[in-house]
C-alpha cells in the first residue's frame, strides 16, 4: 500500500484532500511555548481567528498546560478560560477542537460549539469522559500517555518504542470502543513528547505508517517540542527557545503529510499549511 493515499475520514468532520491543519490557542499563563500570550478571551478568539486566516482547518482550544512538570489548573479555571473562547470561536463558523482531560470541560465545551474533543490522556484521566463524548456522539482523539505532566518524564521507559506505543494505543482505543465511542469516530495521536525522550519521539516518526496500522486517522503533535530542539542544537549547543522551532515543526509537517498524518497539531499555522501543501502536491504528482 502507497503510504500516501487514504488518510482515512473521521465521523463528524469535513474530509480535506490534504493533511489538515490543527492551529493551537492555549488560553494559559505557562504552556511552554506560547504560555501568557493569548490568556483573555477576546485575543485568544482573535488569535484562532487570524490562525483561520493563515489556512488552520481547525483550532485547537486548551486551557491546562501539559508541559513536564506542571501542575494542574483546577476545574472551574479551566471552564472559565476554555468555553468563551470556544464559543466564540464556533460562532465565526470556525470548527474547534478543545483540548482538555476533564469530561465537564468536553461536555461544556460541545454545548459551546467544540466539533472534536482533544483528550491528550486519551481518556484515562477522567473516567467520565469515555461515557460524556460517547454520549455527545463527536469525535474524540485518543493519545498515547503514561501519567500527567508531574511525572511524565519518568515515565520514558521503552524497549521498543513504536511496538510499545502501537500496543498502548490499540488496548485505549478497545477501552474507549467499549466504553460506547464508535470506532468511526476515533483519531489516533502518538503523543510526541509525553512520556517519551528526544529519540523517542524521533522513531515514532521514522514509523509513522505502522501507527497508520491501527486503522484510523493519524494526527501528529511535534510542534516546538523538546527533540526538536535537541535536533537544532546538534551535540553540543544548547536548544534554541520554543518559538525558534516553526521551521523545524514546518519541517516535522512536511514529512507527516508525506507519510500519510491525517492531521498536524501546530501553533505557527502559515508555514506548516505551505508545507501540507506542497506534500499534497507532490501526493498529486504521483497518482
Ligand atoms: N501536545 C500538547 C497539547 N495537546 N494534543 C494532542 N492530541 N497531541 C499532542 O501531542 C499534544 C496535544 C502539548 O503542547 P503545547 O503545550 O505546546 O500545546
Amino acid at each position: 500500500m502507497s503510504t500516501l493515499r487514504g488518510r482515512g475520514t473521521v465521523e463528524g468532520l469535513p474530509e480535506w484532500d490534504r493533511c489538515a491543519v490543527m492551529g493551537v490557542v492555549n488560553v494559559t499563563p505557562d504552556s511552554f511555548s506560547d504560555g501568557g500570550r493569548w490568556f483573555d478571551t477576546t485575543t485568544a478568539v482573535k488569535h484562532g481567528l487570524d490562525l483561520v486566516a493563515e489556512g488552520a482547518d481547525l483550532v485547537d482550544v486548551g486551557g491546562e498546560s501539559t508541559r513536564p512538570g506542571a501542575t494542574r489548573v483546577d476545574e472551574d479555571e479551566e471552564l472559565r478560560r476554555v468555553v468563551p473562547v470556544v464559543r466564540g470561536l464556533a460562532a465565526e463558523g470556525v470548527a474547534v477542537s478543545v483540548d482538555t482531560m476533564r469530561a465537564s470541560v468536553a461536555e461544556q465545551a460541545v454545548a459551546a460549539g467544540a466539533v472534536l474533543v482533544n483528550d491528550v490522556s486519551g481518556g484515562l484521566a477522567d473516567p467520565a469522559m469515555v461515557p460524556a463524548v460517547a454520549a455527545a456522539r463527536v469525535p474524540f482523539v485518543v493519545m498515547h500517555w503514561r501519567g500527567f505532566s508531574e511525572t511524565m518524564n519518568s515515565r520514558a521507559v521503552y524497549t521498543d518504542v513504536v511496538a510499545e506505543v502501537l500496543a498502548e494505543l490499540r488496548a485505549r482505543m478497545d477501552a474507549v470502543i467499549a466504553g460506547g465511542i464508535a470506532p468511526e469516530y476515533l483519531v489516533v495521536d502518538p503523543g510526541l513528547g509525553f512520556a517519551k525522550q528526544a529519540g523517542h519521539d524521533l522513531a515514532l516518526l521514522a514509523h509513522l505508517p505502522e501507527l497508520r496500522s491501527l486503522g484510523r486517522p493519524l494526527l501528529v503533535a511535534a510542534s516546538r517540542k523538546r527533540f526538536l530542539g535537541h535536533v537544532l542544537a546538534g551535540g553540543e549547543g544548547s536548544p534554541p527557545p520554543a518559538r525558534e522551532r516553526d521551521a523545524a515543526t514546518a519541517a516535522v509537517s512536511a514529512i507527516a503529510a508525506h507519510q500519510g498524518a491525517w492531521a498536524v497539531r501546530v501553533h505557527e499555522v502559515r508555514a506548516t499549511a505551505d508545507a501540507v501543501r506542497v506534500a499534497r502536491a507532490v501526493e498529486g504528482a504521483a497518482r
